[in-house]
């Protein structure tokens, strides 16, 4: 493969999208937390907001549609020392991508995962994404709450809740999900309200819906039983739930599967250097 250099291009995004507000926090994050542009690698999905990678200056990768986390987990599994970033949509990560996305909450690599969460295929002009709301594009199907379901795999280690309009939370919430990954303690999935405006603008709605957890007394982010228990009542209450929602403890896919001190990336993989031990698996086959 070939590694071509270039300059971040200005976003193709519509004016008004939400993705602007993802991209403006997550800029700020990584560089607040000092995070240089050759140890970090945004792998984007495929749609609207896939692109978001062509607007940094890091290493950028557009994997195929629903494949982001995959290919995410591979780049780390090979070098573990990057800060890796998987951001894709919600039609990407939430239906052609949904098996991916229960599979990595429950192995828990250290990457983070964005989510830019509007309600629609914005790309392909508007088609009902599995969390549209019922009557949106004549869909009558109850939305997939993301949330919800990361809760409740038991490996998941990071699950938050931003909204592209409240850029202060949304940067914490980055810089909290980075240094989760970055401290090697696994997944940190972070989904962001991102309105369409184009073709479901849910700005209005949303401003009215969302309910920040973190600011309610009591409320413990580190308690997986009592935040389903919350984040579910709030649901049923019409309400979004945002913040840290949920941040426990569990053996990341890194610690559980790698065996070498060095990472793959930066092992001596020349014929020389590995002659004697091509043999002996060439002799396996004979
Ligand atoms: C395998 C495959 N199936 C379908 C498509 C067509 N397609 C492109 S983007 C997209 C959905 C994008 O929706 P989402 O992930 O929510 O991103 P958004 O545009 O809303 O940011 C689809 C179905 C594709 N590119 N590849
Ligand atoms: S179509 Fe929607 S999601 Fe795509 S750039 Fe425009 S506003 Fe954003
Ligand atoms: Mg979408």
């Amino acid at each position: 493969m070939t590694a071509k250099f270039y300059t971040p291009s200005a976003p193709i995004w519509c004016p008004g999208c939400g993705d602007f507000g993802v991209l403006a926090s997550l800029k700020k994050a990584l560089s607040e937390l000092r995070i240089g542009s050759k140890d970090t690698v945004v792998v984007g999905g495929i749609g609207c907001s896939g692109s978001i990678h062509n607007n940094l200056e890091c290493y950028g990768f557009h994997s195929l549609h629903g494949r982001l986390l995959p290919t995410a987990i591979g780049i780390k599994l090979a070098n573990p020392r990057l800060t890796v970033i998987a951001a894709g949509g919600d039609g990407d990560g939430y239906a052609i991508g949904s098996g991916h996305f229960i599979h990595a909450l429950k192995r828990n690599p250290s990457i983070v995962y964005i989510v830019m969460q509007n309600g629609t295929y914005g790309l392909t002009k508007g088609q009902p994404s599995p969390t549209a709301i019922p009557g949106y594009e004549g869909n009558v199907e109850i939305p997939f709450d993301a949330v919800l379901t990361a809760l409740s795999i038991q490996g998941s280690s990071f699950v938050a809740r931003g909204f592209s309009a409240n850029q202060t939370q949304l940067t914490d919430l980055m810089k909290k999900a980075i240094m989760h990954s970055n401290s090697n303690k696994g997944f940190a999935f972070l989904e962001v309200l991102s309105p369409c405006v184009t073709y479901n603008d849910t700005y209005k709605l949303w401003r009215e819906q969302v309910y920040d957890l973190n600011a309610e007394r009591g409320y413990d982010p580190h308690n997986r039983a009592s935040a389903f228990k919350r984040a579910y009542e709030l649901v049923l209450q019409e309400k979004i739930p945002t913040g840290l929602i949920f941040e426990g403890e569990a053996d990341s896919l890194e610690k559980n599967t790698l065996t070498s001190p060095v990472p793959i990336a930066f092992q001596d993989i020349s014929i020389e250097a590995n002659l004697p031990r091509y043999q002996e698996i060439l002799n396996d086959f004979h």
